[in-house]
């Protein structure tokens, strides 16, 4: 899978080294010792697993969003009870997984409580995969859903400017006797970071993908960075499809959290700011108040079938395949690569 490549690996870094240096990173360009854990934590694990559009490659992104002062490095999330089943978290302008972190506890115990909970963040900053925000749910036994709005770069269906985020949209459930079951992925015909990617490395998108600043259809990687927009997934014929789901990510993760929709925010004030500033909505179901363990074994039988009907890989099996691995060889880095991180650990 050459999306997944990496160029030239040459260095095999302990995973918990490159966690800690990452978080020597954060914290010495701007965040507090607790955010600098919480973002090295993500980041590290998104490289781990492979998921090279949120990994590594996102730390200059978030460097020079830190030095704009769009984000708020030490913000300290305000955590509201709204409702037996309702939390609300203020991320202060502030990264959105920290302040997840602060309401984890206290959703997974509402979630058991009353069979669902929601967790609505609002002034958050965004700048990652979406399933490490669903996994720990499903390994703590819950079903859990969570939506992200990003940054106006992606037509609505049959329009005609960029208006709604790439929008990835996260599910986890619990299987009986294996990692859990997890989808992460883009409503965007391709996450933004993987067109960044592409014209970083000179390879064309596929047909059907963006457009240039004119509207008109291109392939050409930097067209669609520059002024351009991509398009909602579903292809030619049912973008109509992408395109609504990412309209629900809108209302889910902007309306009904208080954050901005992807069109709202304006960062042309912070030169070098890259993070969406919008919403996160985390849902989470105890499947134990119906099926009680049954509900995993049901994972497992749905699982069993479709393997049965020919499919070939689960989504998740990727990455948990490249986890065990760089877990057993070292998180494999370009060599330069290895070395930048270790200098701005310093500086
Ligand atoms: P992909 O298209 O790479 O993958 C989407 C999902 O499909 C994954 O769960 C993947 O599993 C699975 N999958 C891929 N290929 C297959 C296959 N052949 N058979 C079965 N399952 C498959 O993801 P995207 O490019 O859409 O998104 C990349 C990342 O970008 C995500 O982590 C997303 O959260 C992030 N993102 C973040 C945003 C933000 O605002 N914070 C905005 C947009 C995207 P596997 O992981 O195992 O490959
Ligand atoms: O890859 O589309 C993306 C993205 C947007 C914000 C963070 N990642």
């Amino acid at each position: 899978n050459t999306k997944h490549a990496h160029l030239t690996p040459t260095e095999h870094i302990p995973f918990d080294t490159l966690r800690t240096t990452l978080a020597h990173i954060f914290e010495r360009h701007g965040t507090s010792a607790a955010v600098a854990a919480v973002l090295a934590d993500n980041c590290a694990s998104a490289e781990r697993d492979g998921a090279h559009s949120h990994g590594v490659f996102r730390i200059p992104g978030y460097l020079s969003t830190l030095a704009s002062g769009w984000v708020d490095g030490h913000a300290i999330p305000r955590v509201q009870d709204m409702a037996p089943g309702f939390l609300s978290v203020d991320a202060c302008n502030g990264f959105a997984q920290p302040a997840y972190m602060m309401a984890y506890d206290a959703l997974v115990a509402k979630a058991r409580a009353n069979g669902i909970a929601l967790l609505a963040i609002h002034n958050s900053h965004h700048f990652a995969a979406l399933w490490p925000d669903v996994e720990p749910l499903a390994r703590d036994g819950l079903v859990a859903l969570a939506l992200v709005n990003s940054m106006a770069c992606v037509v609505p269906s049959g329009g005609t400017k960029a208006l709604f985020g790439t929008n990835p949209i996260a599910f986890a459930a619990p299987r009986a006797g294996h990692d859990p079951l997890v989808f992460d992925l883009a409503t965007s015909a391709m996450a933004h970071g993987d067109v960044q990617i592409a014209a970083r490395e000179g390879r064309p998108l596929p047909e059907g993908f963006g457009v240039d600043c004119n509207g008109q259809p291109t392939t050409d990687p930097r067209a669609v960075l520059d002024g351009g927009a991509l398009l909602p997934f579903g292809g030619l014929h049912s973008s109509y499809k992408g395109s609504a789901l990412s309209m629900m990510v809108e209302l889910l993760a902007a309306a009904l959290t208080g954050g901005h929709f992807s069109f709202e925010f304006d960062w042309r004030g912070h030169s070098g700011a890259q993070t969406p500033h919008t919403g996160e909505l985390i849902i989470a179901i105890d499947p134990a108040k119906s099926q009680g363990r049954g509900f995993a074994q049901r994972c497992e039988d749905l699982v069993r079938a479709m393997a049965g009907a020919g499919q070939q890989r689960l989504p998740g099996e990727r990455r948990y395949r490249q986890r065990a691995q760089s877990l057993r060889e070292g998180v494999a880095l370009p060599a330069a690569t290895w070395a930048e991180l270790q200098r701005l650990a310093q500086a």
